[in-house]
This record gives C-alpha cells, structure tokens and sequence, in this order.
C-alpha cells in the first residue's frame, strides 16, 4: 500500500486530499496528533482514532497524544486533581494497544494550555469568533442545551493546540470536525505573536462507529453498550453476541424509518482488518470448515452472499477484539493492584 492510501485508509474524510498527498510524499519526521479527553478507560471509539495512528506510524509520522485534561475540566469531567489521575492510566493502555512507545509522545494540555502566550492567543481568539460559531462548533461534543462558557472557549482552545504542537497533521473521529474547520478558517487570521506557525492544517477524520445494539445512530461510551479495556473476554463475546448483524452491509432503515449501519463489519473494517493480516473464522468441518480472509472486503462479500453465517462473523469479532485488549487490560489489572 503506498503511503497516501495507508494515511487515509478507512477515513470518512480528508481535508484536504491535496494538503495530505503533500505530506505523504515525505511522511518520516512530520507530526500528527490525536488529543482525548482523560477517561480512566479506553473504549472502541479511542482504539479507532488510535488504530489510525498506528498507520501513520508505519508511514513514518512521529505521534503526539494530547491528553487533554484543561479541556476536560472544561467539559465538566471532574476536578482538575481527578482527571490528571485519569490521563496517567490513559498512557499506558494507548501503549499497551499498540502505538510505538520510541515514537509517541504524550503531552498534558496543562504543560502549555496555561502559557502566557497560548492564553492570550486564546482571547484573541474569544475576540474574532462568534458565540455562534463557537456552538455550533462544539455541538457534536457537548449535548447544547446545557452549554457552559467553557464550552465555547473549549473549541477555541482546540483549534490552537495545533499551533502550540506545531503539528503537519490533526486526526479526530467525525465529531470533531467542526473544531477543526474553525482552526483552519480562524487560525491563519490571526495575529499571533509566539514563535510557532499559524498556518491552517490539513485534517483527517475517522468514522464514528453504530450502535452495537441497533445500528442506529452513534455508539456512545455514556449510553448503550460499549466495548473497553476493562471487558473480560466474556463481556467481549457477550456484547458482540448481542450486536446488530444482518447479512449486509446496508441495513434496511428499522420500522421507524431510521438509518441503520451494520456495527460487527464495521469494527472488523476499522479496528480489525488494519491490525491483523489475515483473519480467520473457525468453523467445524461440519459446517463447512475455517474460511481465512486477507480483507474486509471478501470477508463482508460473504456475509452478504450467505457464506459467513452473521454468528460466526461475530464469533470471530469477538475473538480478535479480545486479542487487541487483552494488554490493556492486563495493564489496568496491575494499576489496580499498585
Ligand atoms: N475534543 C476532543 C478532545 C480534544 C481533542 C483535541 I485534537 C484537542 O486539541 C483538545 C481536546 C474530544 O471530544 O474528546
């Protein structure tokens, strides 16, 4: 795979193409970031947007993780004390998911969020955007009815980490793509007087994953089933026992005339398929014996043409997800112990 198609595999956008296939003729030595909000536990939506950095890794980018706990104490996620504790446990499952320890670097939002410079960039920011715009902005992130001040300066605050990282590259799940528009249309506009680079960034988003349950609408790690590192292989094999799995990848709409997706081809698309080469689905010779697949694509054309039956595709699901969080998990066994 060259090194364009690896950057971009499975994203739902790029921002764009032209921005990206710059940086893919020379990958090695440039920098993209992730940023999270500290939660003691990754769930699938954090191994999705990490799967990714795992590819830009192997194209040659070097990572920075921001955790972003000033953001989240502006969110609402707890005192400034608990989140910090929160972050440290963050680290360790990233690595332990598979993200090289030599080239990723971890970076606290507090280590330059409360910066003289940054918190005046901040403000000049406040000065040139709309309250409007700062909403609709962080809508996807934080519910609306109930935003805060803080919700409108968090976007804001977002849009800068790029600068103060100096990255070449943002990544973040389709939720955060507003924020990131705002960055490339309030940035390059400003007068900004430290030392670092206020031009707009090219910006890659990954999808958001199904409802495990339905299919319809967004999985959410505040409602509805998730997958974390704190499953056992158990609560794995019973949540992918229990998910949405028609033989297709174009659920008919359920009988309210919602969209529905299909979240078990899904997971093996975005989380599975990149990091294993091939994956195979054990089955008796009775029913037909073990099919091996070396990519999404022939492993759902069977599903869809009846070959793979939708319990063995989810028995294999469960499988390989167990694979991908039985470190993490051991990690978070032994913080627990300390
Ligand atoms: N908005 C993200 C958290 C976040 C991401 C980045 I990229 C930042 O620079 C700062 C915060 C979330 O929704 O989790």
């Amino acid at each position: 795979m060259d090194a364009y198609d690896l950057i971009t595999r499975n994203a739902t956008e790029v921002v764009t193409e032209d921005e990206v296939r710059a940086l893919a003729e020379e990958p090695e030595g440039k920098r993209v970031y992730v940023g999270y909000e500290p939660s003691g536990v990754l769930h699938i939506g954090h191994m999705l947007t990490a799967t990714k950095l795992i590819d830009l890794q192997e194209a040659g980018f070097e990572v920075v993780v921001l955790l972003a706990d000033v953001h989240a104490y502006l969110n609402d996620k707890g005192t400034f004390a608990e989140i910090r504790e929160t972050a440290e446990r963050m680290r360790d499952q990233f690595l332990a998911y598979g993200l090289d320890a030599e080239s990723t670097e971890f970076v606290y939002g507090s280590e330059f969020q409360l910066d003289e410079e940054y918190v005046l960039d901040t403000h000049e920011l406040e000065l040139s955007t709309t309250l409007n715009r700062a909403q609709r902005a962080m809508a996807e992130i934080q519910g609306g009815d109930t935003a805060k001040v803080s919700h409108l300066v968090y976007p804001l605050m977002q849009a800068l980490d790029i600068v103060y990282l100096d990255l070449d590259l943002a990544v973040g799940g389709l939720d955060q793509r507003k924020v990131h528009m705002l960055h490339r249309e309030q940035v390059p506009a400003m007068a900004g007087e430290s030392d670092h680079t206020y031009e707009a960034r090219p910006c890659i988003h990954t999808p958001i994953l199904a409802d495990l349950d339905t299919g319809v609408g967004k999985m959410s790690s505040s409602s509805g089933t998730t997958i974390s590192m704190e499953d056992t292989a158990e609560d794995i094999d019973d949540k992918i026992n229990g998910a949405f799995c028609p033989p297709t990848r174009d659920p008919e709409p359920d009988d309210d005339g919602n969209e529905r997706e299909n979240p078990v081809l899904e997971i093996f698309e975005y989380s599975v398929f990149p990091r294993f080469d091939t994956v195979v689905v054990e089955r008796p010779e009775q029913y037909g014996g073990d099919l091996t697949y070396d990519d999404y694509e022939s492993l759902a054309a069977d599903l869809e043409s009846g070959e793979l039956h939708p319990a063995d595709a989810k028995g294999a699901l469960a499988d390989y997800l167990n694979e991908l969080i039985a470190p993490g998990r051991e990690v978070l066994a032994a913080l627990d112990d300390e």
